[in-house]
């Protein structure tokens, strides 16, 4: 087993990283940018190094700072934990040649998996249903007028470097796809410094939904089961929940079955997701595997009772996955919300200093967050404060104890995402698990049309 990890990221995921450590009985190292200097991951990691200035650039996101920091403090892996540089295979790379473990899967399956188009053909090839399509990169407009009427309009144009949203185009009509093909092409590049894009059929309104996985060096995989996380703004999620109301046990084996299949094709080690569209007739198909550990572990982590981190710690280190797919269960119902520093009427940011920071506890409600009372949440990274998370034997009971945690919890001196979770969980269609893609949008629209009516009767 390792002696000492670095985590090379910030907020809450680092500290979630140090929990594991610290069960495992792995000394850390925690990194960090001139804005975090007194953030709970420095004080709570066994040594720290500062890598940088605030802007990540510089510091969250440069492989020479951070390779230095493990070099300079004997680490023998490093936990990119989600965003920064989770997803390079330039750093899983740089680690293999500096005998430095990287905590996530090789850097050549990143490289496969982080290629939209080479990440679709080979999830064809594994038995992954995936939406009719280009075969690869479309190169001309000709040949992308020819792959639309073939496909039938609306198609959609994402960039193969995507992901997250950016560089894609819905087109309804042969008339607007010149435009779109040379702006999704434009906006890849600028974005990615790649600028291919491919075509799907449009699937409209779908679920969103997820398989976790996990894969060993030993040639074992199992899934852990779905998340359903239709309900986002932006492309960024906003509560994720799992299981699925849309997913029978027997939909979950087959597609649970898919997934770990795929994953042995591609030799995937380390924990892993498939994102898949699900459309009104309960039809699955692939969008992309994120190589990471997500935001919305937890979920999975409450519903199985699986250390996902942990399994990612002692994969890398070599070790056989400490569950068979036969010893999981799916239990009860999961929900997480992101909490985060935004007005939640304008979704602008509303960084600053926490003055009192307090959430109850009680049965079935974890906290992953870096924040407590007089604690910063500085302007250069991503507005997450915390996820709250609970667990209850069944959805009903789920939503009734997250709807209480989100009445008794204080955040005050900045705003926060609650007052829109709020209303996410107190909506009939939410409730009655009716949900799409498309959700927060009506949301978003009607709490619009109510405030114009009358501004007393918005709450
Ligand atoms: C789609 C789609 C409909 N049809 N692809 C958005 C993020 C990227 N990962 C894929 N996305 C979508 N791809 C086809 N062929 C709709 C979306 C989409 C979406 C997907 C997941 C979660 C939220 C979404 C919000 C809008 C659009």
């Amino acid at each position: 087993m390792f002696k000492k990890i670095l985590i090379a990221n910030r907020g809450e995921i680092a500290l979630r990283v140090i929990y594991a450590c610290r069960e495992l009985g792995i000394k850390t190292v925690a990194v960090y940018s001139e804005a975090d200097e007194n953030s709970l991951h420095v004080r709570f990691a066994d040594e720290d190094v500062c890598i940088g200035p605030a802007k990540s650039a510089d510091s969250y996101l440069s492989v020479p700072a951070v390779l230095s920091a493990a070099e300079i403090t004997g680490a023998d892996a490093i936990h990119p934990g989600y965003g920064f540089l989770a997803e390079s295979a330039y750093l899983a790379e740089v680690c293999e040649a500096c005998h430095i473990k990287f905590i996530g899967p090789a850097p050549n399956v990143i490289r496969l998996l982080g290629d939209k188009a080479r990440a679709r053909r080979a999830m064809k090839k594994a038995g992954v249903p995936i939406l009719p399509g280009s075969d690869g990169p479309v190169d001309s407009e000709e040949k992308a007028q020819k792959i639309a009427k073939d496909l039938g309009f609306p198609v959609i144009i994402k960039a193969v470097a995507g992901g997250g949203g950016r560089g894609m185009r819905v087109i309804r009509a042969a008339g607007e796809l010149a435009k779109s093909l040379k702006t999704a092409t434009r906006e890849a590049e600028a974005a990615f410094g790649v600028g291919d894009v491919y075509i799907e059929k449009f699937v409209e309104n779908p679920r969103h939904i997820e398989f976790q996985i996990l894969g060993d060096h030993h040639g074992a995989v199992v899934h852990l089961g779905e998340r359903e996380c239709s309900i986002q703004r932006r492309h960024q999620k906003l509560l994720e929940e799992g299981p699925s109301v849309a997913v029978t046990e027997k939909m979950r084996r087959r597609m649970g079955g898919v997934v770990v299949d795929a994953a042995r094709a591609v030799q995937y080690t380390n924990a892993g997701t498939f994102e898949f569209l699900m459309d009104d007739k309960g039809n699955f198909f692939f969008l992309e595997v994120n190589t990471r550990i997500q935001v919305e572990h937890p979920v999975t982590e409450f519903i199985t009772g699986v250390d996902i981190v942990k399994e990612q710690i002692r994969i890398a280190a070599g070790e056989r996955l400490s569950v068979r797919q036969g010893d999981i269960t799916f239990d009860g119902h999961s929900i997480e919300c992101r909490i985060n520093a935004e007005d939640p009427e304008t979704f602008a940011p509303s960084p600053g200093v926490i003055h009192a920071f307090s959430v109850p506890g009680g049965p079935g409600v974890r906290v992953d967050t870096f924040a407590h009372s007089e604690c910063t949440v500085p302007p250069y990274y991503d507005s997450l404060v915390a996820k709250i998370i609970v667990h209850g034997r069944d959805r009903q009971e789920a939503i009734a104890r997250m709807r209480r945690t989100l009445e008794m919890t204080v955040i005050e001196g900045i705003k926060t995402s609650i007052p829109l979770h709020l209303r996410i969980l107190a909506d009939p269609e939410f409730v009655a698990g009716r949900l799409n893609t498309g959700f927060m949008e009506r949301l978003i629209a009607e709490k619009n049309t109510a405030n114009g009516d009358s501004l007393a009767e918005a709450v």
